[in-house]
């Protein structure tokens, strides 16, 4: 990663722990034996040393502490708390997973994203620019997690302007490895009820680059909520961050919900083995078996079945591409 990405990663720490010694100061964590029976909640959103979580029964949101030693809770965590008599929680307990995304993080391994999801909404838009390698990358760690993944080609407005027909290749690339894909506009609703029915009854977070509009879908999908989501600002079309922190929205007539997360301009793969690498190419797996040597890379050996496969147009060149900087950007 480049050196200006460590200082921001080393700047956002500092200013994290500057928050938490704020926080100790001013708050303090109620006391035991004021506290309300445990209920269950499910965490929406995760600030330092805090977090908002929805209660299941009355879906009422708490901003709650979080006992020490609790682990890391995410978006979509399941959760044990209590309330004091002035309705500030404390997280006790978390619930095990049955899935988490996560990411690699500078010194601490993974990070987690998201639990508890079924499927990931990746968005990709024109601007900023398109990122095939991107989008792979993502499907990459989706495939890991085991999770299903939707690509969502949005400010579909734009694409009659901007590098229409880059982006329109790319739907039947996509679409003939078996995803899902559906193209959207925020700003005039086109896809809208398509992907509202998508989301319905099930449990999915929204990924992809700072400014492609994940957040103005969410407007879209929750016109009545708009207060609750934070106001996009224009500015974004240059690529700066207007999302902090992720946020989950609850579908109150199911148990589904959608998770807006912020976007990213890396999505790094460094913490998974070649192989994670290769099994996330769907279209690689019935050529792996007849490679001339076992433990082939796929990216200069003699007798790869995979090159021989992109030479034949069964493998778009595309694809092979973006699996070869994946891989190569790892060993780095
Ligand atoms: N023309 C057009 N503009 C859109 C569309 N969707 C979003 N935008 C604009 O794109 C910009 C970025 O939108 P956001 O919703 O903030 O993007 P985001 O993906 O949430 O960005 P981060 O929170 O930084 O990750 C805003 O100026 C939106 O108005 C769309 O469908 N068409
Ligand atoms: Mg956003
Ligand atoms: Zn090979």
């Amino acid at each position: 990663m480049a050196k200006r990405d460590k200082l921001t990663h080393r700047q956002k720490r500092q200013v994290a722990q500057k928050q938490r010694q704020r926080l100790k100061k001013t708050d303090k964590p109620p006391e035991l034996s004021d506290l309300s029976e445990a209920r269950d909640g499910i965490i929406i959103s995760r600030f330092g040393e805090q977090a908002d979580v929805l209660s299941l029964g009355e879906h009422q949101q708490y901003r709650c502490f979080l006992r020490q030693n609790l682990g890391a809770p995410v978006p979509g965590d399941k959760v044990s708390f209590r309330l004091d008599p002035n309705n500030q929680g404390i997280v006790e307990a978390m619930y095990e997973r049955n899935s988490v995304l996560t990411r690699p993080a500078q010194h601490q391994g993974v990070k987690p994203i998201v639990a508890n999801i079924e499927q990931v909404f990746i968005v990709t838009a024109p601007l900023p620019d398109f990122s095939s390698v991107l989008l792979d990358r993502y499907l990459v760690a989706v495939n890991n997690a085991q999770l299903k993944a939707t690509i969502i080609f949005n400010k579909w407005d734009l694409c009659a302007e901007i590098s229409a027909q880059a982006i329109e290749s790319q739907l039947p690339i996509y679409q003939s490895l078996g995803y899902p894909v559906l193209k959207t506009c925020a700003k005039n609703n086109l896809g809208i009820n398509e992907l509202s029915e998508k989301l319905k009854n099930s449990q999915s977070i929204f990924v992809g680059q700072s400014g492609v509009g994940k957040s103005s879908l969410i407007n879209s999908l929750f016109p009545q909520q708009e207060s609750l989501v934070n106001k996009v600002s224009e500015n974004s079309r240059l690529g700066q961050h207007t999302t902090t922190a992720s946020k989950l929205f609850f579908f109150e007539q199911n148990d589904g919900f959608i998770v807006d997360s912020p976007g990213v301009r890396e999505f790094g793969l460094w913490h998974l083995e070649p192989e994670d690498i290769v099994s996330g190419f769907v279209e690689f797996q019935p050529y792996l078996s007849t490679c001339k040597f076992r433990d082939c890379s796929h990216i200069n050996e003699p007798g790869c079945s995979i090159i021989q496969a992109v030479k034949d147009n069964k493998i778009y060149q595309q694809r092979w591409n973006n699996y070869c900087k994946i891989l190569l950007a790892k060993d780095k």
